[in-house]
């Protein structure tokens, strides 16, 4: 029924009118128009696996090689993307807020790099980032965006279903440089059962409470605790709207949903 799925507009524009904080939650749709891939449309797999099997501490443990590879590819893919018009219009929105006195942050699942491309300042990367790397052994986190990240990766991490794990051996993938460290470097995200940073989790909460309007972008609502930001946000009678090309699990939890490209829907609702 998309009488009921489309919101009107125009019904939005008033109550974005006078908010004062506005959070604006995105996921993986907020990339999409730039061209990175999503984690859960259908042809949406890397060789014959999805982020569950790859995203996890288990795998990384197991298989570092192939998890190596699979970073690697979307790694070299999101360096070589530029912002969308969504990734613009929020961005404008925060400037031009804030020069009246109003805020906009962007809660973000997304770990490629565009939103602080566009000019986002206000921002929280919950999942973390893949052009950070945080040494198993000692820590350490810092940012790398060379290409490739290590010699032995070069030319790997293809994505099509017929490729074989290129199996490099494991003091031939990317190295901690501290000291004499040398421990092995993972991807500075968060992995599938692997709690969000306390701190990050601690602004994200304080953002929920004194928010008095909230978008939910390009995100399929399905992975936790995430997925629950925008319906407690719902919860405290606060208007969210939804953008996103499909309706979600959560949709019926908001008080508007646009549907339709956030490239396109975004900055209407926001110019
Ligand atoms: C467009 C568009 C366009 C397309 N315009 N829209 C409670 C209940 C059930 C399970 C759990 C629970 N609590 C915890 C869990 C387990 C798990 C979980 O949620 N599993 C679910 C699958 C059920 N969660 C966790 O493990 C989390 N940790 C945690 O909770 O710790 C505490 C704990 C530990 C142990 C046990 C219990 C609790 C951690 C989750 C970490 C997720 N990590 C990843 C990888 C990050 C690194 C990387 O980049 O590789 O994060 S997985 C992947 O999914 C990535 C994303 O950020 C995340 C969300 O995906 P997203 O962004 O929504 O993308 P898609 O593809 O799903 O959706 C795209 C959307 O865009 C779609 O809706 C399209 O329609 C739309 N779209 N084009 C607008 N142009
Ligand atoms: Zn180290």
């Amino acid at each position: 029924d998309t009488a009921r799925q489309v919101s009107d507009m125009s019904e939005f524009r008033k109550v974005f009118s006078k908010a004062k904080h506005i959070a604006i939650i995105t996921g993986a749709g907020v990339s999409a128009e730039s061209g990175v891939p999503t984690f859960r449309g259908e042809h949406e797999k890397w060789r014959k696996w999805q982020s569950q099997d790859l995203a996890s501490p288990e795998a990384f443990s197991r298989t570092p090689s192939r998890v190596w590879e699979f970073y690697h590819y979307r790694r070299e893919l999101a360096l070589n993307r530029k912002p969308s018009a969504a990734h613009l219009a929020i961005a404008e929105c925060e400037a031009r807020l804030k020069k009246q006195g109003r805020s906009v942050v962007v809660i973000t699942q997304c770990t490629d790099d565009l939103h602080r491309q566009a000019g986002s300042k206000h921002l929280l990367k919950i999942h973390g980032s893949l052009m950070e790397t945080r040494c198993v052994s000692c820590g350490h986190v810092a940012v790398n965006k060379r290409s490739p990240i290590c010699a032995a990766l070069k030319d790997k991490g293809a994505p099509d279903a017929d490729v074989a794990d290129a199996q490099i051996p494991v003091d031939k993938l990317p190295r901690c440089g501290e000291r004499d460290c040398r421990g092995l470097l993972r991807p500075n995200v968060v992995f599938f059962g692997e709690t969000m940073d306390s701190h990050i989790l601690t602004k994200v909460e304080e953002q929920m409470e004194t928010c008095d309007l909230c978008l939910v972008v390009g995100t399929s609502s399905i992975v936790y605790p995430a997925a629950m930001f925008g319906p407690q946000i719902a919860s405290r009678g606060v208007p969210v709207a939804e953008f996103n090309t499909n309706t979600t699990p959560k949709t019926e939890y908001f008080t508007f949903h646009f549907q339709g490209p956030c490239g396109t829907t975004l900055p209407q609702a926001l110019a």
